[in-house]
């Protein structure tokens, strides 16, 4: 029933499905795989913000553009865990924690972002990161501190990703998630839609992740969070029908995958974030806050949780890899 030989025309047809249709389809896979009320929680934290060195069209932490976003050095360990703390209390299940960096280097920022993995591990929470490029010893010391997942997005198609970034290659991102994998974290990779490419670059891209020798298990779709100052601020906002295909595309090729509608609920109503847990999407990001745009804040998404009898996920449920007991963490710094 899982499927890693998707060829790109049968991507491409489930995609083309008309969208009710494409909707009945994917709401029938979803509840083969998963309960149709639960909805992951999950909270984002920019540990280290502005200032990258990347020039990835669409985000407003690149150092090149003038977006307003003020540069931070990376925030001390305790007001991190204190932060996951508050959303744990809140309902979250999942913390992660972004860098605004090309790389992960082996240096004193690494050795805290370690020790902000442990603290999170320890609170219970499944903690995953988001620091740029991975070597397989990185991943494997962040595997020992107890990280849960990493995300790293494909963004775009192999074809489009040119005009979108030019200072690391698509081949860069997969050796990424090769050596995530290869660690046995779990994988969390999808991309923007809304950034000038055509229906067969979300193809392109859905077909690329749904034929890695093994699925993410977590899989956002964000649409584009227009910032004043990217190459990209002028793009128009996409309709949610776009977002719908996205996520019910994904969820009838990657049935187990978390499909996360992720970037730009801020702009959608109820009734179109319903309509994409309805097309599968089951987890979504909490707070007032992404990394750096808005996001709906806990009150709006506790009314939508109780509006639609959705109740938040327990931590650790895909039973792959269970909480990483504290005393089984060997000192990594
Ligand atoms: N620097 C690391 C990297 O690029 O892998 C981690 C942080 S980066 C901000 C994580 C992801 O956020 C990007 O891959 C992109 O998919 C998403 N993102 C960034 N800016 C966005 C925007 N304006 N709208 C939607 N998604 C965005
Ligand atoms: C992902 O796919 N979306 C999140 C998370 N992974 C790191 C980030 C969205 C960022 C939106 C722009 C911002 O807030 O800076
Ligand atoms: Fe840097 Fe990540 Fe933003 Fe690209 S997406 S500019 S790598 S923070």
């Amino acid at each position: 029933m899982i499927r890693n030989d998707w060829s790109f025309d049968e991507v491409k047809a489930i995609y083309d499905t008309p969208v009710l249709d494409l909707m009945y389809q994917a709401a029938t896979v979803h509840r083969q795989h998963h309960d149709p009320q639960e909805v992951q929680v999950c909270t984002l934290l920019s540990v280290k913000t502005g200032g990258c060195p990347e020039d990835c069209a669409y985000c407003p932490q690149a150092a090149r553009y003038h977006t307003g976003v003020k540069v931070e050095k990376l925030l001390p360990v305790q007001e991190v865990l204190d932060h996951a703390q508050r959303a744990k209390d809140a309902g979250s299940t999942r913390f992660c924690m972004g860098a605004a960096w090309r790389e992960v280097r082996d240096n004193r920022d690494f050795d805290s972002v370690l020790e902000m993995v442990k603290g999170v591990n320890t609170l219970g929470m499944e903690v995953c990161c988001t620091l740029g490029m991975l070597t397989q010893t990185q991943a494997q010391r962040l595997k020992e501190a107890g990280l849960y997942a990493y995300n790293h997005n494909l963004d775009t198609s192999e074809e489009f990703y040119d005009d979108i970034i030019t200072t690391r290659t698509y081949q860069d991102r997969i050796e990424t998630l090769a050596n995530v994998r290869g660690a046995k974290i779990s994988v969390c990779s999808g991309g923007i839609i809304g950034m000038g490419e055509t229906h067969r670059d979300r193809v392109g891209m859905l077909h690329t992740l749904a034929t890695l020798p093994q699925h993410p298990e977590s899989v956002p779709v964000n649409a584009l969070v227009a910032v004043e100052g990217t190459p990209l601020e002028d793009q128009a906002r996409v309709s949610v029908w776009e977002m719908i295909r996205m996520i019910a595309t994904a969820r009838m090729t990657m049935p187990k995958a978390m499909v996360r509608l992720s970037a730009g609920r801020v702009r959608m109503t109820t009734e179109e974030q319903a309509l994409c847990f309805l097309a599968g999407a089951n987890s979504i990001f909490a707070g007032d806050k992404l990394l750096t745009t808005p996001n709906p804040g806990t009150d709006q998404d506790q009314e939508l949780f109780q509006l639609l009898n959705i109740r938040p996920r327990a931590a650790f449920k895909n039973g792959q890899a269970a909480q990483i007991k504290w005393e089984q963490i060997p000192s990594v710094v």
